[in-house]
């Protein structure tokens, strides 16, 4: 029967992955085998399959992985097991090619702990000897008899389901020993941030013109847009971070939690992007950070002068390479920031500490989970985005957003969304109908120049199909440019335009 020999395939591997579980979780969190391909995976993806897979899931696309990876598993072992029944020990060896997949994935990580290999040893060992224990289980017909006489399916069955309950108790226990999600998810907590030694202002009346469809002016954090490399969320005790400054510098810095919370923290709105957004796209959110200058440690450790750009790097070997002088202009004044909108960072947007420079797309300035800021050049260091062809520099472009055409209260219709050019301000929004003349839209009251501003225009549409387009001017007087451009390199260009019928 090749069902039930694949079906011994996936009871096989099924049961050495939940041994696996239990023994990452016993000696190397990290090193489960299936997340480490699953992160082998994304980081070896050239850069437009992860652009497609950003695009196709949005914020998604981590579960969309796991969700392929575990059906192509599924689909492996039950080839394996078919394998192993007609050509043994090709369903083993395939096995032990994927375990080996999975061995090398974990050890390749770049921090990997010293008995990273054990999970995917256990797992392929484990799968490896329960194969054809349950395969000599497997009748030939669904009705032969079994060496006591009774049908041979229910021994099979027996070993099967045994078998997956050892695996399902074995993954369970591993779950109930990482321990860590939970102590750090107490930590943060507990956490009270102190108040900003510099506050933002308040919002200005207007800032949020509540339309509904309409972004609102500032984001919440649940609903903030959360784009990383990280298949699991890194979990750091604050009491463990500390951020250390080296490379061309005249001494090494190290600061820690306690030293940086007890720094005169400072506070601001900023809006933060991702690059591969695209034009009309939702990769972007606007919060209240609260962080210190990271120019003031830059500073104390004192940077070369033949040095212009700063490699930060994540705890999970993910690495951002931002210009130097952005780091240290006053102006820009970018921060360590420890909060976001009046809270600890949340562990996805980077706790404890992540770093935020307005102006700059995401992946060149907003490390999450940072614990190393190495000062370098641009010819000498390449961050994680930049080596797969994405621009060195990275600053946010001009751009607006059409968020919501609609009837208010059953009277007049509006037209609203939002548009920004973080470090330098938007002057004015216009909207064009049908390809008739550009109309200026009313904007809300800016927060700053680092922050989105929203836009409305009221609307009388005859009914019928209208296409309706928008564009920004910047506080510089840019006019937005209507050429359309892919995310990749350096962010999508073009008007983002909504067709409805009235
Ligand atoms: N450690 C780490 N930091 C990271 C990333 C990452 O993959 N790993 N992605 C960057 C990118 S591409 C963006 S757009 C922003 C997104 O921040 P958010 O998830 O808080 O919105 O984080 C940046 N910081
Ligand atoms: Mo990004």
């Amino acid at each position: 029967m090749r069902l039930l020999a694949a079906g011994a395939g996936v009871v096989a591997v099924a049961t050495g992955l939940g041994l696996g579980a239990l023994v990452a979780a016993l000696v190397a969190p990290d090193a489960n085998p299936v997340l480490a391909v699953g992160s082998l995976l994304i980081d070896l993806s050239p850069g437009p399959v992860k652009k497609f897979f950003i695009g196709l899931f949005g914020t998604f696309d981590k579960t969309a992985l796991l969700i392929l990876i575990g059906v192509l598993l599924l689909v492996l072992a039950g080839i394996a097991g078919a394998l192993e029944r007609r050509r043994p020990p090709l369903g083993r060896i395939l096995i032990g090619l994927g375990a080996a997949l999975g061995l090398v994935a974990a050890v390749s990580r770049a921090t990997a702990a010293p008995l990273a290999a054990a999970p995917a040893l256990v797992t392929g060992l484990a799968a490896i000897l329960l194969l054809p224990a349950l395969l000599r289980r497997a009748p030939e017909a669904p009705d032969a008899p079994g060496a006591d006489g009774r049908p041979a399916r229910r021994a099979f069955l027996q070993w099967s389901l045994g078998s997956l309950a050892l695996g399902g108790i074995a993954a369970l226990g591993g779950v109930a020993l990482t321990a860590k999600d939970r102590t750090v998810a107490a930590a943060r907590k507990a956490l009270r941030l102190p108040a900003p030694a510099v506050a933002a202002p308040p919002l200005p009346a207007g800032a949020d013109l509540r339309i509904p469809g309409l972004a609102r002016i500032v984001s919440s954090n649940s609903g903030f847009y959360r784009i990383d490399t990280a298949l699991q969320v890194p979990q750091i005790d604050p009491d463990d971070w500390a951020l250390e400054i080296t490379g061309m510098v005249q001494k090494t810095v190290r600061v820690t939690w306690q030293d940086l919370l007890a720094l005169p923290l400072e506070e601001y709105y900023a809006t933060l992007m991702c690059v591969s957004n695209p034009v009309g796209g939702d990769l972007i959110g606007n919060a209240r950070w609260l962080g210190y200058p990271v120019r003031n440690l830059l500073e104390r450790a004192g940077p070369s002068s033949r040095a212009d750009m700063v490699l930060s790097s994540s705890t999970d070997g993910f690495t951002v390479g931002t210009p130097l002088e952005a780091l240290l202009d006053e102006q820009r004044n970018a921060i360590l920031a420890v909060g976001m909108n009046g809270q600890p960072l949340p562990p996805e947007h980077g706790f404890p500490v992540r770093m935020i420079v307005p102006g700059l797309y995401g992946y060149v300035s907003a490390t999450k989970w940072v614990v190393k800021l190495e000062v370098t050049r641009f010819d000498r260091a390449q961050a994680y985005w930049t080596r797969q062809g994405w621009g060195e520099r990275g600053p946010i472009k001009l751009q607006s957003r059409i968020d919501t055409v609609r009837r208010i209260d059953g009277g007049d219709w509006v037209i609203a969304g939002v548009a920004w050019r973080q470090f330098v301000g938007v002057r004015g929004v216009q909207v064009q109908v049908d390809g008739g003349s550009w109309q200026d839209a009313q904007l809300s009251a800016p927060i700053s120049v680092n922050t989105w501003v929203q836009w409305r225009l009221p609307w009388r549409p005859a009914s019928g199909s209208h296409t309706v387009a928008v564009r920004a001017i910047g506080a510089d007087g840019e006019v937005q440019t209507a050429k359309v451009a892919d995310v990749l390199p350096d962010g999508a260009t073009g008007y983002h335009k909504v067709t409805l019928t009235v």
